[in-house]
């Protein structure tokens, strides 16, 4: 696999993707969400990756979709494009664990797509943002709904209608981000986190992903009962009686994903 936007390495069961369009701070043009896309289907079916890393540079994780490429497009062109949607829809069908490493900005449908991923580590330096107010428009891939379920509406209300940016130590207080980390330090431990992933179960991750993310789909009752049936269904796996058979004889796990 070669891209031009992005730059892809698989190591120890984790591949790390990075977008790459420096000249731009990493805007979301069709390209690079094509081959964003096309990368994550691709490797979602290798047994080589467990895990996902995605990543920026040190100044941007992604400053938003490619204001250039948009500017001069109609309702018509946005409808019949559906910019986005089906890249989106990849996205968010991957089955394997995400984890976005945000450094810089990510603003915007940056700021979206990082909030698509697992989960968010960021470094000191990130700042968050859906400034997409200050261009005429709103967020349209997820932004308004997205970060109000994870920042509260009050702290999103303000966001979208300010377009005011979030930093680091904010956006980990708000829940936005399960950890910030020195700039130094984000890449080895998301790196270091998305190993400790790899080395689970996949059949085990794959559905404890798929359950937190039904939280953000369904009733608190129905959740509650779907993960009590997965849960039933995962005494039906060769890596449950691994897993607990290795805790008994105190040694570490070899699962199978079987
Ligand atoms: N699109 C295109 N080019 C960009 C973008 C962008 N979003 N952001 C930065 N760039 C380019 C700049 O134009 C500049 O290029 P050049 O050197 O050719 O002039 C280069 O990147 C470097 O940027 P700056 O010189 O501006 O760098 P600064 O450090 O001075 O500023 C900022 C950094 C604050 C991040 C600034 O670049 C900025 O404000 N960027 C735009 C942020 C923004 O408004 N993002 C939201 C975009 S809209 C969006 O994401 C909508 C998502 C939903 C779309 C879905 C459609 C269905």
């Amino acid at each position: 696999m070669s891209y031009q936007t992005l730059i892809v390495e698989i190591a120890d069961g984790v591949a790390l993707i990075r977008l790459n369009r420096p000249e731009a701070l990493n805007a979301l043009n069709s390209q690079l969400l094509g081959e964003l896309a096309a990368a994550l289907s691709t490797l979602d079916a290798d047994p080589a990756v467990r895990c996902f890393v995605l990543t920026g540079s040190d100044k941007a994780f992604a400053a938003g979709a490619d204001i250039k490429e948009m500017a001069d497009k109609s309702f018509v062109d946005m409808l019949k494009l559906d910019f986005f949607g089906t890249e989106g829809d990849a996205i968010l069908r991957t089955r394997k664990p995400v984890i976005a490493a945000v450094a810089g900005y990510a603003l915007g449908g940056g700021c979206e797509l990082a909030m698509m991923c697992d989960f968010i580590l960021c470094a000191e330096n990130a700042k968050f943002g859906q400034p997409e107010i200050n261009l005429g428009v709103v967020a349209g891939i997820g932004g308004t709904q997205r970060l109000t379920r994870f920042v509260g509406k009050s702290k999103s209300m303000e966001m979208h209608l300010t377009g005011r940016f979030m930093d680091a130590a904010e956006a980990e207080r708000s829940g936005l981000v399960s950890r910030v980390l020195p700039l130094a330090d984000l890449l080895p431990e998301a790196l270091a986190t998305a190993r400790k992933i790899a080395e689970k179960s996949a059949i085990a991750t794959m559905v404890a992903k798929d359950c937190v993310n039904r939280a953000y789909e369904t009733t608190l009752r129905e959740g509650v009962l779907y993960e009590r049936r997965v849960f039933h269904a995962l005494f039906a796996t060769e890596d449950q009686k691994e897993g607990m058979a290795a805790f008994a004889e105190k040694r570490p796990a070899k699962f199978a994903d079987k």
